[in-house]
């Protein structure tokens, strides 16, 4: 005869005297711990430049960027409110820098990657070079090397997408941050080295891949656009995304950083995709164009520069009735794929 007919009282007692040994039933927890399909508390959400961009510039005279470190605005998800989350694995935020300002140069652990939203004249020195920031480049920051950001007097406001894997990180308590001792470190290789060595499907002959960062630090807009453009005229349009390209590590054909894709996609006027989801939680950022997106029960009209989150296992479709649209992405997608996590239903 099983004891399981014990009172509720007698069970709540007992688990007040587990509790003092650092103990829980597992029965009670079981379903939330091994939930049957993915059950984030994340909740799609969008971002929309036009109503936040007066805000981003006022962060200008609120702080200054050598105080702040970073001058960022973090996109917080409502589901995970307070937690500088934006899915559970992925954080993203705006940063904006002035002219005659830098961001002293740091470095950590945690990945970072910059898709550039407006203004000309910013740059960021990445590992010993400066690369200039144009929109709709996206830019990464490997883990540990040394980045500070800057903006001539002459310039104009800059504002990017920063999207980090600091999230990821704390579950994981693997990061460390380190402040370079001057306000920007020293230059050592020319502007243009590093695309020149990776950014044209060549690499220099004795070069040997070390690890899974992309040696190629700026993937610049006109590039990746004009490959998302002739694959377009060839009606090469997949019936879920459009056209839609990953970015490679040159050196490898992998992703170009180890816990972060990203992805450029084109949806051509007229576009009504199916619908699918995945296991990945996927940042979106509105390069060019308006549409629609459908998030799960959520749906969404999208403008140029807005930000929108989709969380793992949601339905995904998007809609671009009036205009081309391009959308930049970024997901963990490396970090399910190594694990044999990433999978994907289309209907
Ligand atoms: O530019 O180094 O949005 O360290 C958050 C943390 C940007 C950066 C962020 C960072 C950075």
């Amino acid at each position: 005869m099983s004891t399981a007919s014990q009172s509720p009282a007698a069970r709540q007692a007992y688990y007040g005297q587990i509790a003092q040994h650092n103990l829980s039933p597992l029965w009670e927890s079981l379903s939330r711990l091994i939930p049957r399909t993915p059950e984030p508390k994340v909740v799609p959400a969008i971002w929309r430049y036009a109503q936040l961009r007066d805000l981003i510039m006022k962060s200008g005279n609120i702080v200054g960027a050598v105080e702040a470190v970073r001058r960022v605005l973090v996109l917080e998800n409502p589901g995970m409110p307070g937690q500088a989350t934006v899915t559970s694995s992925l954080y993203a935020g705006l940063q904006l820098i002035l002219p005659g300002e830098i961001a002293p140069s740091h470095r950590h652990k945690q990945l970072a990657l910059r898709f550039i939203l407006e203004g000309k004249s910013a740059y960021t020195a990445v590992d010993g070079e400066r690369l200039p920031m144009s929109p709709g480049d996206y830019i990464l920051t490997p883990s540990w090397t040394w980045h500070d950001h800057g903006n001539p007097q002459d310039g104009e406001p800059v504002v990017w997408l920063d999207g980090l894997d600091a999230p990821l990180m704390l579950h994981l308590d693997a990061g460390f941050l380190e402040d370079y001792p001057e306000m920007e470190q020293p230059i050592r290789y020319a502007q243009g080295y590093s695309f020149a060595r990776y950014g044209y499907n060549m690499v220099p002959v004795r070069d040997v891949p070390k690890g899974v960062t992309s040696p190629l630090l700026k993937y610049p807009y006109d590039r990746s656009r004009e490959a998302l453009d002739r694959l377009y005229r060839m009606n090469d349009i997949d019936a879920w995304d459009g056209v839609k390209l990953r970015y490679v590590n040159p050196a490898t054909g992998g992703y170009p950083m180890g816990t972060i894709a990203p992805f450029l996609q084109l949806l051509p006027k007229g576009f009504k995709g199916k619908t699918y989801r995945t296991t990945e939680s996927t940042v979106f950022c509105v390069a060019e164009g308006r549409g629609k997106v459908h998030i799960g029960k959520e749906s969404f009209a999208f403008n140029p520069h807005d930000v929108f989150a989709a969380p793992s296992w949601q339905s995904i479709s998007f809609e671009s009735p009036n205009e081309d649209s391009v959308l930049f992405s970024f997901s963990n997608r490396p970090v399910l794929d190594a694990t044999e996590l990433w999978c994907e239903e289309r209907k």
